[in-house]
């Protein structure tokens, strides 16, 4: 899968696509990461990326040529396949559903957008989508695009040692699993400082550690999480 990334802050993405998982696949020839500079795209003696909002107001406010020219020279021939995503702090809100339906795709661009704002006509004439990762204020799109590559690039054939055939996609994760919370988990000591790990874990009894899993899934959840637990109140009370 071909990720691009169009950012005014392309140092910004050396962090997080250098280690672990998303590093493997990249190594691997699974992944592959462009990140694109947007003031690439100027030709002013500034390099000019913002101005500021029609109507008046605080800030400043994307231009839409840079970034309507950068998608056109990546993509100069641009198919269906080859979906624009424009990061927003107005989009649905992004989850594993959105992850595991991006992971189909073969080729993204993230657009990471900063200031105010993004002028709007990019969301209305050239992104696919918008996408937001969560209902709080970031100061810009590029922690939203890592999210949203680290999301989607673990669910791709072969990242995780996930499967390749056609069965991969029916285990696909909907991210809590029955709509639990995963139980909780512990390893070597079995004492730590006088806190015990569960003797049933260490008993090798694999029926009675299904069970035990299974209740403390169903604990957890309902202490951390009751908006998860179907036919329960939406709220904790
Ligand atoms: C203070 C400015 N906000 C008015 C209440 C509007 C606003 C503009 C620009 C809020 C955030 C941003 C920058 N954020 C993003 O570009 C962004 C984002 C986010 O803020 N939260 C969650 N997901 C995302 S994806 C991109």
């Amino acid at each position: 899968m071909i990720f691009h990334v169009l950012t005014i802050f392309p140092e910004f993405f050396a962090g997080p696509f250098a280690h672990g998982v998303v590093k493997r696949a990249q190594d691997a020839g699974l992944l592959d990461i462009r990140i694109h500079d947007l003031r690439d795209y100027t030709f002013d003696r500034h390099r000019t990326v913002d101005d500021r909002p029609f109507g008046g107001g605080e800030g400043m406010v994307l231009k839409p040529e840079p970034i309507f020219l950068a998608v056109e020279s990546i993509w100069p021939a641009r198919t269906p396949s080859q979906k624009v995503i424009l990061l927003s702090a107005q989009g649905p809100l992004f989850d594993q559903a959105a992850a595991n339906r991006l992971s189909q795709e073969s080729e993204l661009l993230l657009i990471c957008g900063r200031y105010e704002g993004v002028d709007e006509r990019v969301a209305e004439h050239l992104a696919d989508e918008e996408l937001s990762i969560g209902s709080y204020v970031l100061s810009g799109g590029e922690l939203a695009a890592a999210v949203v590559l680290d999301a989607t690039a673990r669910l791709l054939p072969g990242v995780l040692g996930n499967d390749t055939s056609a069965a991969f996609e029916s285990f696909q994760e909907t991210g809590h699993g029955e709509g639990l919370l995963d139980c909780p988990h512990w390893t070597r000591p079995a004492d730590f400082r006088g806190w015990k790990a569960p003797e049933v874990l260490l008993n090798g009894n694999h029926e009675q550690i299904r069970r035990f899993r299974k209740e403390s899934a169903i604990a957890k959840t309902t202490r951390l999480r009751r908006d998860l637990i179907k036919d329960g109140p939406e709220r904790g009370e």
